[in-house]
This record gives structure tokens, C-alpha cells and sequence, in this order.
């Protein structure tokens, strides 16, 4: 599979079509992905002077190339093979004046061109588009760097929960293959999980500069099992930088799922909502079937106590950063969309504070899924739609879609 007839000609700045086909065999089906995404020099936060990004598919096959335009954003629609038991496999490498830099995206499709999983308009959201998040990159040199960051309890609300004497792990890379080689190994400072600045530290040093994920060993954390995450992390040669962080949540059972929400000092309020048809299948659905959980109605079923709860969304964070936590605890046949609503500039039609908020969706399907999602850059709108979850098989359905909502009751729009 994965072969192509001609290499289509590299399309200027930000956009490319074309298709490069599976041979389809059975479980293996061709469909159209847009992926979008930006570079940015670590270093400098800005664009750097030119990035040329190259898709492979998990094969290795050669799908298409994009250069990325002034601000670093590249947009490439392009054919992959999909495996419906895999899901998607997208492989990239990120070329230009800066460490050579890949990239790797796992993720599952709601069946697209399936009449069975049609939607009503207002919910449908084609055609399939994966936003793939900032890609961090640094410049070439021979000198190595350190990083330094702190691994957070994500819902404790003032983020200052670190978490002690759990074991990191780095990887080349952003998002790579969990199975791959390992670059460097540490352990937080501290023991256990516990609201002191020297809980939850960590330093990589003395590393060639390039961008690496770093991943979390949440089973590992002493005494209260935590959920195993990743974040991405950039080494600039030359340099000490701090501030590098990423966090996890404790545990939660196989057979619930958990997103948590933060973001950045602006906006004040972000807000997440969740709707869904669960109970109904994920055929004909109706709009007034669809359940909608957010800050006014912060639990599904809306009656239901603590026995009885199967959708809850935590505290509403009203000051910055969040986090907003929603837990799935009982999952059931349907679609669970997670999506995040600008309230304060609701009414702004063109607003792209949300697109500028940092905000970043971490996604746990049972224990052992993760992947989180940031908001497109560089797009207006007060609605971002960062993924699904398919409540029976678990699989997460990235979205990425920026529209306007001026009401948030309004749960057609989330
Ligand atoms: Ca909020």
C-alpha cells in the first residue's frame, strides 16, 4: 500500500492536494485528510524562515510535502491508507534552517462515507480535518542544552501539586512511537505527590539540541496511581531553559474517560463542553437527543446524584489556566465530543483570542489512551472543536474545527 503513480509538484506556501493511494485490502481504506499544523523556532517563538514538512504514512511510504507559509502554518490535504483496526499512522519530518525535527500522529476516523455514522447537519463536521498542533523546533548548532520543567497534578486548581519521584522518559521527536528508543531518563524530584515547590522538578542536561517528547510514568508515581502522558519539550543549544512542563491526572477505571482543559493568563474564562448521544447508537442521531454538559448544566444525566452521574464537569474556572475537568464514568455507545467556548468574546465575530489562548485539551480513554490537542493558531472563533471519542470502541476522533457560538446553551454548536 502507499504506493503513487506521479509525485505531484511541491505546491507554494501552506497548501497542497493530492492524493497518494492505498492499494486497499480488505481492512485497509483510502480516505482524504487535511492536516494542519505551524513550526516555530524554540528559541525565538517566531516562524522560522522557512519549514518544509514531509508525510509519510506508517510504512514509510512517501504521501506529500508542504512548505509552511510566513507565520509557519502548513496545510496539506492529502490520501492515506486507513486501517480500521489501526486507525491512522501519519509520519512527518520538518526540514529547514533548524534541526532536522519529526513528527508522528496516531489516530482513528469516524468512518467517513459511512452512512451509518451520518449525522444531522449542524453536528457533521466534514471534511475531515486533524490539526496537528505547534510543532517546536531549534536551530542548528553544535552545542547542547538542558531543559528544566515541574510535572503537575493537572486538577488540582492551582496547578501546584507536583508530582515526586516519577520517572520521565525522552524521546526523539514530537509525539513518537511509545515503543522507540530512549534518549535520556530522570526522576522528579521529591516523593510522592505533594503542593512544595520542590515536588515534581525535573532537568534534562546536556542534550543535542532538537525537540523531544517527553513521557510520563504515571503507574509509577508513589503511593496514588496517576494516568501515563506526554508532553513536547525543545532543546536549544547553548541555553538553560526552564519552564518546560507537562502534567497527568490521577488514575481512572477502563472504562471511563477523562479530558482536562488549561490554557494560558488570556483569556480570564475558557469553557469546556461536552455533548453527546450516548444510549442512542451512533446512527440517526437528533439534535434533542444529544446530551450537553458545560458550566450550566454540569452534569448528565441533569437529575443524576453521585451514584448516578454519568457526564461531570468539575469546577468552572473563571481566572486563567484553567484547569476544567470533565470525566466520563460511565462510558456508553455513542459520541462524546469535547469542544471549548471563548464566553467572553462570544459575541466578536472575528475573534481569535481562543486561537492565541494556548489552550490545549489532554484526552485520557480508559488508562491506556492518551493524546491531547491544542487550538489552532491563527484561526478565528469562539467555538474550538478538539476531538470525539467513540464511547463503545475508545477511539478518539481528532477534530481541530474554529467556528462562532454566541450561545452557549446552544448545544448544536458544540
Ligand atoms: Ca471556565
Amino acid at each position: 500500500m502507499g504506493h503513487r503513480e506521479v509525485r505531484p509538484k511541491l505546491l507554494a506556501a501552506g497548501v497542497l492536494a493530492f492524493g497518494a493511494w492505498g492499494c486497499g485490502s480488505g481492512e485497509v481504506d483510502n480516505v482524504v485528510v487535511t492536516l494542519k499544523g505551524q513550526v516555530v523556532d524554540a528559541g525565538t517563538q517566531v516562524a522560522p524562515s522557512s519549514a518544509l514538512v514531509t508525510l509519510y504514512d506508517d510504512t514509510g511510504a512517501w504521501l506529500g510535502e508542504v512548505e509552511a507559509d510566513d507565520d509557519g502554518v502548513f496545510k496539506a490535504t492529502i490520501g492515506v491508507p486507513y486501517d480500521t483496526a489501526d486507525g491512522v499512522t501519519i509520519r512527518a519530518t520538518v526540514v529547514g534552517p533548524f534541526v532536522d525535527t519529526e513528527f508522528r500522529q496516531q489516530f482513528f476516523l469516524r468512518d467517513p462515507g459511512s452512512s451509518e455514522l451520518s449525522l444531522e447537519p449542524s453536528h457533521r463536521i466534514d471534511p475531515v480535518t486533524v490539526y496537528i498542533g505547534t510543532v517546536l523546533v531549534a536551530r542548528n548548532t553544535s552545542r547542547t542544552g538542558t531543559i528544566r520543567g515541574r510535572v503537575f497534578d493537572v486538577i488540582e486548581r492551582d496547578m501546584a501539586v507536583g508530582l515526586g519521584a516519577t520517572p520521565l522518559l525522552l524521546r526523539a521527536g514530537v509525539n513518537p512511537d511509545p515503543a522507540g528508543p530512549i534518549v535520556a531518563s530522570t526522576v522528579t524530584s521529591g516523593a510522592g505527590a505533594a503542593e512544595d515547590a520542590d515536588f515534581g522538578n525535573f532537568v534534562f542536561e546536556d542534550l543535542p539540541a532538537g525537540t523531544y517528547t517527553v513521557f510520563i510514568d504515571g503507574d509509577a508515581v508513589p503511593g496514588t496511581p496517576y494516568l501515563d502522558a506526554s508532553f513536547q519539550v525543545a532543546v536549544v543549544g547553548g541555553e538553560d531553559r526552564g519552564g518546560q512542563n507537562g502534567g497527568t491526572t490521577i488514575a481512572i477505571e477502563d472504562n471511563q474517560a477523562r479530558a482536562v482543559l488549561t490554557w494560558g493568563d488570556s483569556p480570564v474564562d475558557l469553557d469546556m463542553h461536552v455533548t453527546g448521544d450516548v444510549g442512542s447508537g451512533l446512527g440517526a442521531v437528533v439534535e434533542e437527543d444529544r446530551f450537553h454538559v458545560y458550566w450550566e448544566v454540569p452534569v448528565y444525566p441533569q437529575d443524576a446524584g453521585p451514584d448516578t452521574a454519568e457526564v461531570l464537569l468539575d469546577v468552572d474556572d473563571v481566572s486563567g489556566y484553567g484547569p476544567e475537568t470533565v470525566t466520563v464514568l460511565h462510558r456508553e455507545s455513542g459520541l462524546y465530543r469535547f469542544s471549548v467556548h471563548d464566553n467572553i468574546n462570544k459575541l466578536e465575530q472575528a475573534a481569535s483570542v481562543l486561537s492565541y489562548s494556548g489552550a490545549r485539551v489532554q484526552l485520557w480513554v480508559g488508562r491506556d489512551t492518551y493524546a491531547s490537542f491544542d487550538v489552532p493558531v491563527n484561526e478565528p472563533g469562539t467555538v474550538w472543536q478538539a476531538v470525539e471519542v467513540d464511547g463503545e470502541t475508545g477511539h478518539f476522533f481528532p477534530v481541530g474545527a474554529m467556528s462562532f457560538e454566541s450561545e452557549p446553551g446552544n448545544g448544536g454548536a458544540f
